[in-house]
C-alpha cells in the first residue's frame, strides 16, 4: 500500500478518485496533511499549474503526491478562458464568468470549445503528467441545472445535450477529468 497526497481540499473528487485508483493506494486530502496553505497557482498553462501544486507539497512535506488543473478552452476566443476559467470575469461568480464567454462569443458561428484537465504526479523522485480532453461546441444560452462551472453552455461532440443536462454519471463517463484520471489510475495499477 502506498500512500499518496491529492492536492484537493474537494472531499467529493478524492472519494471519486479514490475509488478510481484502488486500495492498493491510500489517498490523503490536503485537509488531512493539514495543508491550509493558498498554493499559488500562477502558471500560463495547466501542466504548469499542476505541477506547481506538487511542487509545493514536495518540497514543503516531501511527499509522494498528485494535483490538477483544469478549464475550458474557445477556439475563436485564442482558448481563453483557459488557465483563467474559474476567475474569467475577474471572480468565482460562474453567471458572470458564462455571460462574459457568451458576450465575447457572440454571434461567431465557431463555437468550438474543448474541457481539458491535465494532472501531473510525484513519484519515486518522477515527474508524470496525464491528460483528458473532450472537444464539443458552445451553445447560444443555458441550458440544465447539473454540474457546474461551464456546463450549462458545452455540449460534447456527438451529444445533443449539455454537461448541465446530463446525469453526474454519464458525464463522469466521458469528461476530460474522467480522462485523466482514467490514465493516471492505469498508470498506478501497473507501477
Ligand atoms: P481546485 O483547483 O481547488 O480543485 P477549481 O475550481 O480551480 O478548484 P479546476 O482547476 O478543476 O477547479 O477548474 C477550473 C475552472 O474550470 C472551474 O472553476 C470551472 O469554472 C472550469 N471547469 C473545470 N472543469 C469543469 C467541468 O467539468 N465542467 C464545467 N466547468 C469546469
Amino acid at each position: 500500500m502506498l500512500e499518496l497526497v491529492f492536492a484537493t481540499n474537494n472531499a467529493h473528487k478524492l472519494e471519486e478518485v479514490q475509488a478510481i485508483v484502488g486500495s492498493r493506494f491510500v489517498l490523503q486530502s490536503l485537509d488531512d496533511i493539514g495543508c491550509h496553505d493558498d498554493i499559488p497557482e500562477t502558471g500560463v498553462t495547466f501542466e504548469e499549474n499542476a505541477k506547481q501544486k506538487t511542487d509545493y507539497l514536495v518540497s514543503k512535506y516531501g511527499l509522494y503526491c498528485f494535483g490538477d488543473d483544469s478549464g475550458l478552452e474557445i477556439t475563436a476566443l485564442d482558448n481563453e478562458p483557459g488557465v483563467y476559467s474559474a476567475r474569467y470575469s475577474g471572480s468565482r461568480d460562474m453567471e458572470r464568468n458564462i455571460d462574459l464567454v457568451l458576450e465575447k462569443l457572440g454571434d461567431n458561428p465557431n463555437r468550438a470549445a474543448r474541457f481539458r484537465t491535465v494532472i501531473s504526479l510525484f513519484l519515486n523522485e518522477q515527474q508524470f503528467f496525464f491528460e483528458g480532453s473532450i472537444e464539443g461546441q458552445i451553445v447560444g444560452s443555458r441550458k440544465g441545472t447539473k454540474g457546474f462551472g461551464y456546463d450549462p453552455i458545452f455540449v460534447p461532440n456527438g451529444y445533443d445535450k449539455t454537461f448541465a443536462e446530463m446525469a453526474a454519471e454519464e458525464k463522469n463517463r466521458i469528461s476530460h477529468r474522467a480522462i485523466a484520471v482514467g490514465k493516471l489510475a492505469d498508470f498506478l495499477k501497473s507501477y
